[in-house]
């Protein structure tokens, strides 16, 4: 089984991600499974660009792309991306498209492949706070969600691809802002992997 997990560099006002920070920890972290990890900038038109060569090149069975929402508490198992561009901010060169289409045509929306209450269950028993979110909103991470499962259904590959947001991280909140240790963050993220190579081992 091969894995592509991606991350995000920070972006807006904060100077960390976890998504970035987890990516060296993933690397052997689970048997059976060969992991391969990118770091994504946070630029709408250039986001899928290093994914695309990812899928051409490595050839994942599985692709997780993982990003920061502050404003969660939970691992957020996103459920659908949508093709609409609508930044509350600007990206990491200033573009702030509003109202835009990802792709010109493509269908309205993709819903995940990940199984994701299988995920959520694997991480309940383990006392991980998660849910399945029904909005990765309308930013970069919706963006590269799309992308992914849009380019994964117009050619055909067999492929499991989705998207999880992760919390902030104890390590760089404030202390009133809600946050997930940054082993707890790897320790969730690999048991979603590992659940995902046994089913494929048996
Ligand atoms: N989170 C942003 C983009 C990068 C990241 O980590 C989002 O939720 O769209």
């Amino acid at each position: 089984m091969r894995c592509l997990i991606t991350g995000f560099e920070p972006f807006l006002e904060r100077s960390e991600n976890p998504s970035m920070d987890v990516l060296p920890l993933l690397k052997n972290e689970v048997v059976g499974c060969e992991i391969e990890t990118l770091l994504l900038p946070v630029i709408f038109d250039q986001v899928f660009d290093d994914v695309k060569t990812m899928i051409d090149t490595f050839k994942p069975d599985i692709v997780i792309h993982l990003g920061l929402a502050e404003d969660r508490d939970k691992i957020a198992l996103e459920r659908v991306a949508i093709n609409i561009k609508d930044a509350r901010g600007k990206d990491n060169i200033g573009n702030c498209p509003i109202d835009e289409k990802i792709v010109i045509g493509g269908q309205p929306a993709y819903f995940s492949s990940l199984p994701l209450r299988k995920f959520e269950a694997v991480l309940r028993q383990e006392n991980i706070p998660v849910y399945v979110s029904n909005t990765a909103g309308t930013y970069v991470c919706n963006n590269v969600m799309y992308h992914t499962l849009h380019y994964i259904a117009q050619n055909n590959l067999p492929i499991i691809a989705g998207f999880i947001h992760l919390p902030l991280m104890k390590e760089q909140a404030k202390e009133d802002e809600k946050a997930m240790p940054l082993q707890e963050i790897k320790k969730a993220i690999s048991l979603m992997i590992q659940s995902v190579c046994t089913k494929a081992l048996n």
